[in-house]
């Protein structure tokens, strides 16, 4: 006996052969929170409550594997300077840019850093996200890097919330002359506190000219490794480091941003199984033009996730609809393989492949129900309000509903 039972309905179930692995006139039953059937209307069993769908379809819950979600402030104004003709790096190299959000954020509570960022998250609920990868990377000093952990672990209410440490996201101000030594009190100080509260489950660098090299990267992966914390890291953004293959040679869960990677990149990529996750909202914010290698991953069969990148600087964005589009309208992706890269793959991107990410007996039953006729749609309609239901970990986001 099932606890429900779903029906009338179509199921994407982002497995196996048949496009967006759908079942039509599907039925899905969950128990304890957990997928315990799904299939065919005909092969469903007895359950305590059914519910039908009215036709709708009904994907994995989305998964957003890569945010900065929690930050004090905006930076409006920043962009309107970007608009002038200001570039991002010139903006960076004055004091602006992230140190812009470190100084906010390093004056605001945990309670205020929690309610700022409830209403981005409330937006991601509302477009069928069901697990947020939350990264760190605004305190740039112990404290205010833990407060920042804290406050994301706080909103892990209807919601499965991953944490990321990226404390080297930047060089504080208080370190500008003295880089070696704020990569030492990232390594021996703030992991090995991050790893003793467990506030995170992997560790983050941006590995950038305009933030921290390949071999201040590698030792931060070192200590994070040391203390048993996964790695991923922002590569090849405004230029090509090697980051990506050094992060997937650390066995890195993914490698994220990628418009500048090389062959060498893409073969280490696909040798270790690292995610490439596709960030097109950022591409757009900074009107980049040169596009991640798309058709080159794909060929060599390395795994394609998407996510917004949701964060003050590059990609103010909280809508994980309109990032599936700019997937496929920006960077070609098809609209099936992004929404395997909000799903399946963004699942394996955050280490959570068992637990999420596709519709499969014994996963948790995070779902999302939508009132769209093809699962392609998700990717084609700009700014529509497409969700009609969501469940996480069983339960239903309209409880009370008969
Ligand atoms: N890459 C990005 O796109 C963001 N961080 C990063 O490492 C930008 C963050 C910001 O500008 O605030
Ligand atoms: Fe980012």
């Amino acid at each position: 006996m099932w606890d429900v039972l779903l029906l009338d309905c179509n199921a994407a179930t982002m497995l196996g052969d048949a496009a967006f692995g759908a079942i039509r006139d599907a039925a899905i039953g969950i128990r304890d929170g957990r997928i315990a059937y799904i299939g065919p209307r005909s092969g469903s069993g007895p359950a305590q409550v059914k519910r039908s769908l009215g036709g709708a379809w009904v994907t994995p819950g989305l998964i957003d594997c890569h945010t900065h979600l929690v930050f004090a402030g905006n930076r409006a104004s920043e962009w309107d300077a970007r608009r002038r003709g200001m570039s991002y790096e010139e903006i960076a190299r004055a004091g602006g840019g992230i140190l812009s959000t470190v100084r906010a954020t390093r004056a605001a509570s945990e309670d205020e850093l929690v309610a700022q960022a409830q209403p981005r998250l409330a937006a991601l609920r509302a477009q069928g996200v069901t697990t947020v990868e939350i990264k760190s990377g605004y305190g740039l000093d112990t404290e205010t890097e833990l407060r920042l952990l804290r406050a994301a672990g706080r909103l892990a209410h209807d919601m499965r919330v991953s944490r990321t440490f990226l404390g080297a996201h930047a060089l504080p101000p208080e370190c500008a002359l003295d880089r070696a030594g704020y990569v030492e009190r990232v390594c021996d100080e703030m992991i090995p506190a991050v790893a003793r509260e467990r506030l995170a489950d992997a560790v983050d660098v941006f590995c950038e000219t305009i933030a921290f090299t390949p071999a201040e990267t590698a030792r931060i992966f070192a200590a994070a490794r040391a203390r048993g914390l996964g790695v991923k890291v922002h590569a090849e953004q405004l230029s090509n480091s090697g980051a990506a293959a050094l992060a997937a040679e650390c066995g890195a869960l993914s490698a994220d941003h990628l418009e500048h990677l090389d062959e060498a990149g893409i073969s280490a990529l696909a040798k270790a199984g690292s995610v490439a996750v596709m960030l097109p909202a950022a591409f757009y914010f900074l009107r980049e033009s040169r596009k991640p290698p798309v058709a080159a991953l794909r060929a060599a069969g390395v795994a394609m996730a998407v996510a917004t990148d949701c964060n003050p600087g590059t990609s103010p964005c909280t809508s994980p609809l309109l990032v599936l589009n700019m997937a496929c309208t920006l960077f070609d992706l098809t609209p099936e393989e992004a929404l395997a890269g909000m799903t399946r793959n963004a699942a394996r991107a955050l280490g959570l492949a068992l637990e999420t990410g596709t519709l499969e007996v014994g996963k948790s039953a995070d779902l999302a129900i939508w009132n769209v006729g093809e699962p392609a749609e998700l990717a084609y309609w700009l700014g529509a309000d497409l969700l009609r239901d969501r469940y996480f970990r069983g339960r239903s986001d309209n409880e009370d509903q008969p």
